[in-house]
């Protein structure tokens, strides 16, 4: 399944890796494409979504 989120608050290299750090620890399988010029977060996985959401949420960042 391929999710793309908004995430508002992502501004930096330093939010991408949380991000991809945060997602792979629920999925350590999961692709993670993050582009913090558009806020866009493209994820390529076998959760479901509101599970990478939570995952990321957690770490800050709360995709809309
Ligand atoms: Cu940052």
């Amino acid at each position: 399944m391929k999710l793309q989120l908004k995430v508002p608050n992502m501004s930096c290299g330093g939010c991408v890796s949380t991000i991809t750090d945060a997602i792979k620890t629920v999925d350590a399988n999961a692709t993670v494409q993050a582009d913090p010029q558009t806020k866009t977060v493209s994820v390529e996985t076998q959760s479901p979504e509101a599970t990478i959401k939570a995952a990321m949420a957690k770490v800050g960042y709360r995709p809309n």
